[in-house]
């Protein structure tokens, strides 16, 4: 993006006030003083009437307006909007005469003719035809003197022209100064030389003395001018050419350049008409001129251009880093548009190119605002491996073990022993019987017994007794007798054998692999984009910096622009430092920014001493 377009690309961003960038001149600045001053204020001594005459539509009740700073009279753009003749007061001791234009309603311009004092048109076959006024005729005179708004109405007076042409009305309303306008862009015409033509040859012949000062009027639209250079020219010679044949050498008035809306060209104007006029009745006007105007005019050179920035750096600094704007950076367009922007509000545009290649350093500082202004935004990500799941499981081995085996095997084994075995036996055995003897006793007789009386005291009695009797005989016994015998037997014996078998045994533990899984092993922060912070104070503090190092550069004409840029930001630095806080404090307010701008405003823009 170049320097040029930098500018108009940044206006974008100032759509709602479209006149923020605009590059003011010294002229513009001259023009809004002076208006305020003519006004204001009692400049000059003695009543002095500004007449404003010209084709239709070529700006004459928009001058008015514009000293009036409000559009009082109205200026639709319709043709022939006006149809008599409206004045007001400036100041004390000025007065604005407006008048219908020529070329359009010839009725209309026969206001304008008569109102002048020059002669009318008659023009029968024009539509409408144009009719001549006699002395009875009247039209109406407006007084916007105490209007103070376009809807408030003005004072009407019908006046028959006899009547205003009188010795004792031109006392009070004949022109000091007329100021003949004319719009480069429509042409210069035939009506329009026969008109011009005709009043100066009116005011020359007049007693009273009157200057008519030919103005272009530069229409502008969207900031350029609607009229070619060709327009100007043919038009500045043609007007030069008719002064010439109707005054000769008497008296040439420099044309003079103005804008009638925006009111530029005040100052020339005014400088011409104190020129022209005579020393009593301009009064202090030449002071105005001369020195409160130079002074004024730097100080609020300075200052709207502080405003400016302060404007610029207030918004872009609310902005993020990330805006763009026509496909570049913001701060880099903004740093390019602040740098055009000095240049031609102190060196004019054409300066623009000189500069260009001072440049370079900039744009290093503006990366590094730009990248402050910048944070990485990051993102915790984990860092997947491989890890293997275990399960413990017994290791086993072949392991040979030894050992007894015990088996019952029978032996066979020769045993003599002693035996009993039973024998038969004749032997001689003696029993013993008993045996019944019968025998006799005597027993003696009971006491009672009838015997006994008889004297008998005994008695015999037989008896059985038993007596033993030996028998001896023989008798086959069976008699254990002792024998050896010898006999084989088995016996049971445990027999012992060392064996070795192969025995599967658990040896330990081990681990075993069953499955691999991604985990988590680490986490890092990755950047994974970037967060673009407001502005902020950094970069309020740099382009303020850069404004007053441009403004440094073309002042004191130094010779490199890298002294300016230290200078400007060491100036922004102390201006700006003690604001920080406050300033990003207001970055966050969602309506901040007015706020914001006036503090910029407060710390660069002293009202008394205001340059830096
Ligand atoms: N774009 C543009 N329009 C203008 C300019 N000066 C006057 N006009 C317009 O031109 C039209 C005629 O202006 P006006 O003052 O009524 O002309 P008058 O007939 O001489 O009084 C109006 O619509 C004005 O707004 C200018 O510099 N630029
Ligand atoms: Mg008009």
């Amino acid at each position: 993006m170049s320097l040029e377009t930098a500018l108009e690309s940044l206006k974008v961003l100032f759509k709602d006030k479209p006149d923020a960038l605009t590059v003011f001149d010294l002229k513009s600045i001259n023009s809004e003083y002076l208006k305020d001053k003519l006004r204001e204020e009692k400049l000059f001594t003695s009543p002095i009437n500004l007449w404003v005459t010209g084709r239709t539509g070529a700006g004459k009740t928009s001058l008015g307006n514009s000293l009036l700073d409000s559009k009082i009279m109205k200026s639709t753009g319709n043709i022939d909007c006006t149809d008599f003749v409206g004045f007001f007061k400036l100041g004390e001791n000025l007065r604005y005469y407006d008048v219908p234009g020529y070329a359009s309603d010839g009725s209309y311009e026969n206001i304008n003719r008569v109102a002048l004092l020059m002669p009318q048109i008659e023009e029968e076959d024009a539509d409408p035809p144009a009719l001549k006024m006699e002395d009875t005729d009247t039209f109406p005179v407006k007084d916007f003197s105490d209007c103070k708004s376009p809807k408030d109405k003005p004072e009407i007076e019908t006046v028959n022209v006899g009547q205003w042409q009188s010795p004792e009305q031109q006392k009070y309303v004949a022109p000091d100064v007329i100021v003949y306008v004319n719009a480069p862009h429509m042409q210069f015409l035939q009506p329009d030389t026969k008109y011009l033509r005709q009043i100066l040859q009116t005011w020359k012949t007049r007693k009273t003395p009157c200057i008519i000062i030919p103005a272009l009027n530069l229409f502008e639209k969207d900031g350029k001018s609607l009229s070619t250079p060709e327009n100007l020219e043919d038009a500045k010679t043609r007007i030069a050419k008719i002064y010439q044949k109707v005054c000769g050498d008497e008296w040439h008035s420099p044309i003079i350049e103005i804008n009638s809306e925006k009111g530029t060209g005040i100052e020339q104007l005014t400088d011409l008409i104190c020129q022209i006029l005579p020393q009593e009745k301009i009064g202090n006007m030449q002071q105005v001129l001369k020195d409160d105007l130079k002074q004024h005019a730097e100080k609020e050179h300075v200052n709207r251009y502080y405003r400016t920035l302060c404007l610029i750096a207030g918004r872009l600094a609310r902005y993020t880093s990330d805006k763009k704007l026509d496909g570049q950076n913001l701060y880099q367009a903004a740093a390019s548009a602040i740098s055009s922007y000095g240049v031609m509000t102190f060196k004019g545009a054409d300066a623009v190119t000189e500069i260009k290649t001072q440049l370079d350093s900039i744009a290093e500082q503006v990366e590094q605002v730009e990248k402050s202004r910048q944070e990485d935004i990051t993102k915790t990500e984990n860092v997947m491996g491989e890890k293997d799941i275990t399960h413990v499981v017994p290791k086993t081995e072949d392991v040979e073990i030894e050992y007894e085996e015990s088996h019952i095997e029978m032996k066979k084994e020769t045993v003599n022993e002693t035996i009993w075995v039973p024998e038969a036996v004749k032997e001689e055995r003696k029993t013993q019987h008993l045996v019944e003897v019968e025998k006799t006793r005597t027993k003696e007789r009971g006491k009672f017994s009838p015997a006994r009386l008889f004297g008998s005291t005994t008695y015999e009695k037989d008896y059985i007794d038993h007596e033993t009797r030996t028998l001896t005989h023989d008798e086959m016994v069976i008699k254990q007798v002792e024998k050896n015998v010898s006999r084989d037997q088995f016996i049971p014996e445990v027999v012992k054998e060392l064996k070795t078998r192969t025995e599967n045994r658990i040896v330990g533990y081990e681990e075993e692999v069953i499955d691999t899984v991604q985990v988590v092993v680490a986490q890092v922060d990755k950047v994974v984009g970037t967060k673009h912070l407001k502005g902020g104070y950094p970069v309020i503090e740099f382009l303020v910096g850069l404004g007053l190092a441009m403004k440094h550069f073309c002042h004191d004409d130094s010779p490199d622009f890298s002294i300016s840029m230290s200078h400007g930001n060491l100036i922004a630095e102390q201006k700006l430092s003690k604001l920080k806080s406050k300033i990003e404090q207001l970055m966050n307010d969602p309506n901040g920014e007015p706020e914001l701008i006036r503090l910029l405003e407060k710390a660069l823009v002293n009202k008394e001493n205001n340059i830096c």
